[in-house]
């Protein structure tokens, strides 16, 4: 076993299996070769309408419009009149990703577990969300969080509960931080299309229910993850190359004004950028940078794999292979801790800045966050 894993009391033998309580976030462990990652699969998507319906399907993909190097783009213009902002109190769990496991069920089997009539031939089912906070975990110095993972007929099911201090931030958020999160949907409406052929419509209204998902196979040493993420745009172009590759991912970012300025960027915000599009396989970043009122002057794309050469000048920068490394060993440690196989038990992994990962279980509890029509028609 790794020497990451801390026990009560003393180290577990073959006569005494005793699981590791505890793991340590500290960066020296992991700073180890690159573990494997395979090159991710898109095997489905799915789509989230105005009134956050799901479809399996594609209908929500927009095209991604570029826009000029120095566009002024007004990313206030609507926040007042034309914003419809998605009830973000009302937690979904996974129950989309769930959804559309159901729909996909034949996709998903191998010969033997079609022979053996159920289970899915996955370790892990989660959302993009989910792995890029572990990604970022031995960076981290600010945000906690919480995973409850339940087995179910082998597969891991890993889903976010609202940390205590994040749902403080939620109900006490400034009437500019409100403002200020409705800037990245606008920039995606200056620069996202319906279709292939049409312009974009800053005139229109902007609704964040509205979202579409890529659902993506992959496997991380020897953990099998599906997991779905939100896509903001694709190529236009027909002879892009397919799913991921032909994704953009959007951002916006306070403008750069001093050396000081991009090193930060290079150093905190370029670690998220990397984790959330490393993992899906989605291969360039567009930021535009804006003003103190909320204009874009700069647009600015970053390829993913061009990120790790960009930040090798900082110094006491992240490293992807702490982050991959640390992600791989956590859900080592899951696999080793998470035993029952039951939807009604939740084994809740906590983690705080400067601690190590933790975990308590519940059962039947407020943590249980597989629903009965999923566990139902799985069993069936
Ligand atoms: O209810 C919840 N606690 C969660 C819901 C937690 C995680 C995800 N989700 C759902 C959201 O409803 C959304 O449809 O998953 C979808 C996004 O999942 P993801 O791709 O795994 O999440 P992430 O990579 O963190 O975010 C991708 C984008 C964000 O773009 P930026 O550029 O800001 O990173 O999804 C949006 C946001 O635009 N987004 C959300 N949209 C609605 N509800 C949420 C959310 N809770 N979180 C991120
Ligand atoms: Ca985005």
């Amino acid at each position: 076993r790794p020497n990451n894993y801390h026990h009560q009391s003393g180290p577990p033998s073959r006569q005494n299996p005793v699981s590791p309580q505890a793991l340590s976030t500290r960066r020296e462990l992991y700073e180890k070769d690159f573990p494997l990652y395979k090159q991710p699969v898109e095997v489905g998507c799915f789509s989230l309408d105005s009134k956050r319906r799901f479809f399996n399907d594609s209908r929500q993909l927009r095209y991604y419009a570029e826009p000029d190097r120095n566009p002024n783009f007004d990313l206030r213009d609507g926040y007042k009149d034309r914003f419809i902002k998605r009830d973000d109190s009302v937690k979904e769990k996974l129950d989309h990703i769930l959804r559309w496991i159901l729909a996909n069920r034949s996709k998903l089997m191998t010969r033997t577990t079609t022979a053996s009539s159920c289970a899915l031939d996955l370790n892990f089912v989660t959302w993009r969300g989910h792995l890029t906070k572990l990604l970022t975990t031995p960076y981290e110095t600010r945000d906690g969080w919480l995973l409850a993972v339940t087995r179910f007929r082998g597969t891991l099911y890993i889903s976010e509960v609202e940390t205590e201090a994040a749902r403080r931030e939620r109900d006490n958020r400034t009437e500019r931080h409100e403002e200020m999160m409705y800037w990245g949907y606008k920039f995606e409406q200056y620069t996202c299309t319906d279709n292939v052929q049409s312009l974009p419509d800053p005139g229109g209204v902007v609704n964040t229910n509205e979202a579409f998902c890529t659902v993506v196979q992959t496997r991380l040493a020897d953990h099998k993850l599906l997991f779905s993420g939100e896509v903001d745009c694709r190529d236009k172009d027909p002879n892009a190359p397919a799913a991921p590759a032909c994704y953009v991912e959007l951002k916006t970012s306070a403008e750069i004004c001093t050396p000081k300025q991009r090193s930060n960027l290079h150093r905190f915000k370029l670690l998220k950028w990397w984790a959330q599009s490393f993992l899906p396989g989605v291969p360039r970043v567009v930021a535009g940078f804006r003003d103190h009122e909320g204009v874009v002057i700069d647009v600015e794309t970053f390829h993913i794999s061009k990120i790790s050469h960009l930040i090798k000048n900082e110094h006491n920068c992240w490293k992807p292979t702490v982050c991959m490394n640390f992600c791989s060993d956590f859900l080592s440690f899951v696999k080793h801790v998470v035993t029952e196989d039951n939807p009604g038990v939740v084994y809740l992994f906590s983690w705080e800045p400067r601690r190590d990962v933790t975990y308590s279980v519940h059962r039947d509890s407020q943590y249980s966050f597989l629903p009965h029509w999923y566990v139902e028609e799985i069993t069936s």
